[in-house]
């Protein structure tokens, strides 16, 4: 089974690890695992050697029994080693360069290199904060109270055949997306919806994953309080009837 098809299915708990962030990425990963987390996201905004993605995705396949996907911020975050790419579009940038240039650099990559990588395409949309990603990626956020805007963005997204579409608040941002949001978008996006940013806690996890998105990824608490993971796993999969 494909990575898509395996996340279209319920409510899923990704977790992201930005090697930029977390040199001891081998003990968060096997926190995350015990946790009961159904993947990996791996990538980070700023930059990351590609030999380093290609090693840390190598350490983390070699210990883990659920996908391992890429999560770049760059086209240097690519490694054959995965299992997919989410092959990310930042729909509301205001640069060129993060809705098609950095693209049409990965793509030959991917065609001529790592031809058996799974690529989902995915619109991005940064929502709230934004966070890093939202900064580098020079976007115009879409503000949290706004639920129609982020609607019309997952629309165009589907009209224009991204297979899924990704609402982010930003890591570590103040705020996660909020549940009336994502239920909003759900309502019309009828392909793989995937959020986070900013979810630190059970009843958080718990309150999005009651609006059936497909995928729910958290990061910073990995890194900073690992014993809340379970709990948030937890309310994930009691949300979705799992
Ligand atoms: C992935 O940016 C998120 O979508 C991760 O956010 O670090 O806040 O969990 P947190």
């Amino acid at each position: 089974m494909g990575v898509l098809e395996y996340v279209s299915d319920g409510v899923k708990h990704f977790t992201l690890i930005d090697p930029d962030k977390s040199a001891d990425y081998i003990r968060i990963a096997k926190t995350a695992l015990e946790a009961g987390t159904d993947g990996i996201l791996v990538g980070g905004s700023l930059g990351i050697p590609s030999e380093e993605i290609d090693a840390v995705v190598k350490d983390i396949k070699s210990i883990s029994h659920v996908p391992v996907v890429l999560f770049p911020g760059t086209v240097c975050q690519l490694t054959p080693r995965a299992d997919a790419v989410l092959f990310l579009s930042v729909l509301n940038s205001q640069d060129p360069y993060f809705i098609v240039g950095a693209q049409l650099q990965g793509a030959v990559i991917l065609a001529k290199h790592y031809p058996s990588l799974e690529v989902i395409s995915t619109a991005y949309l940064l929502v709230g904060d934004g966070g890093a990603a939202g900064y580098v990626s020079a976007a115009r956020p879409v503000p949290l109270r706004r639920p129609e805007i982020a609607v019309a963005y997952a629309l165009a997204a589907k009209y224009m055949g991204f297979s899924a579409v990704y609402l982010e608040a930003g890591s570590g941002a103040p705020e996660p997306v909020p549940a009336p949001m994502v239920r909003a978008v759900r309502k019309y996006l009828d392909r793989v919806l995937i959020v986070g940013g900013g979810i630190r806690s059970g009843k958080a996890a718990g309150e999005i994953a009651r609006e059936r998105p497909n995928v729910i990824v958290t990061g910073t608490i990995a890194e900073e309080q690992p014993e809340k993971l379970g709990e948030i796993v937890r309310a994930i999969r009691e949300a979705a009837g799992r």
